[in-house]
């Protein structure tokens, strides 16, 4: 890409989006296409074919999405498949009709198996079924790797897909009803701390291990991929280590400060009992990860919970 090439970046108020806008503003680029949700809904085709051929967009980041954690995914189930299979389809069909010179598609760890063998492989994709809970999200992000595998195959488009693990970092959401598990952790030791409460719910038995990404590190890989893979097959994004919630739980504790006791909430549901990528693709192009796990959590903590 060079630094005066038009980029559109779908979905650049979300937290991936935003970190992909500003890695690119850091690393100089001019010439960046963005638009909110009311100015262009990517769930309308006519909308988003009329802004490519207005914008003409020479490269495309797609990461425009509806998201949201275990109980999001597992209650707005219609939405999450809907939404999610629209957007993909549309950015992707205009992409191949306005001649994108490459595109960049964000899938997520979910679309493999249930039980696939750890750590998860780029070609476990559909060889399992999927977990229950995000079924619906998982099926429309894997639609979306396929589009991108099958514009290649018969259009010769440069589109590639990256999968990253759960994400984590500035501009996520807190909400305790639709959030992911390390933000809604933050949320409640803190806010348990503040009020002096003796407890904290957690959800689930706390058995579930899961890898975190600190969302700056997707972002900079999502850069790094777009000049030096150019493949049908997905590539993961991920530390290549991963913990218990239980552990990443009793971490969130210290780093709040909070001196009460934690309670499993073992209605709600584990979900995937292990989602740990095999990061050996994306290592052996030379790229790793920069932020580790503590000393993410604690910048993310600080920025959102302690007044400067
Ligand atoms: O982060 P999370 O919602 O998503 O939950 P998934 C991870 C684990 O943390 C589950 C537990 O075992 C939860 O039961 N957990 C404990 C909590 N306390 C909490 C809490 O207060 N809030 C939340 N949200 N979880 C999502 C998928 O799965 O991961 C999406 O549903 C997507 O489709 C995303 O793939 C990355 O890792 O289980």
């Amino acid at each position: 890409m060079n630094k005066t090439a038009k980029i559109y970046i779908a979905g650049h108020t979300g937290m991936v989006g935003s970190a992909i806008l500003r890695q690119l503003q850091a690393d100089g680029f001019k010439n960046i296409v963005v638009r909110n949700s009311k100015e262009l809904n990517l769930i309308h085709q006519e909308a988003v074919r009329d802004f490519f051929e207005v914008e003409k967009p020479d490269y495309v980041f797609l990461a425009a999405a509806k998201v949201g954690g275990i109980q999001a995914n597992n209650t707005f189930r219609a939405e999450f498949l809907y939404d999610n299979l629209m957007m993909a389809s549309n950015v992707i069909h205009a992409s191949y009709e306005y001649n994108v010179t490459k595109l960049l598609f964000l899938g997520s760890s979910c679309i493999y198996p249930k039980f696939a063998n750890q750590p998860i492989e780029e070609s476990s994709m559909l060889t399992g079924a999927l977990e229950p809970t995000n079924e619906p999200y998982a099926i429309a992000k894997i639609a979306g790797v396929k589009l991108c595998e099958n514009y290649r195959r018969q259009y010769g488009c440069d589109f590639i897909s990256v999968m990253p693990t759960n994400l984590y970092g500035p501009n996520d959401n807190f909400d305790l009803k639709t959030s992911h598990v390390l933000p809604a952790l933050l949320r409640k030791f803190h806010e348990a701390k503040e009020a002096d409460s003796p407890t904290v719910e957690v959800w689930g038995t706390g058995t579930p291990k899961r890898e975190f990404l600190h969302v700056d590190d997707l972002a900079s890989a999502c850069c790094f991929l777009m000049e030096q893979y150019s493949d049908g097959a997905p590539i993961n994004v991920g530390t290549g280590t991963d913990l218990s919630i239980k552990e990443l739980a009793e971490i969130i504790k210290e780093i709040v400060g909070f001196k009460g006791s934690i309670v499993w909430n073992s209605n709600k549901p584990d979900g995937t009992p292990r989602k740990l990528l095999d990061v050996s693709k994306i290592h052996d192009l030379g790229w790793r990860h920069q932020i580790e796990l503590v000393s993410g959590i604690e910048s993310v903590y600080k920025t959102r919970f302690i007044p400067t």
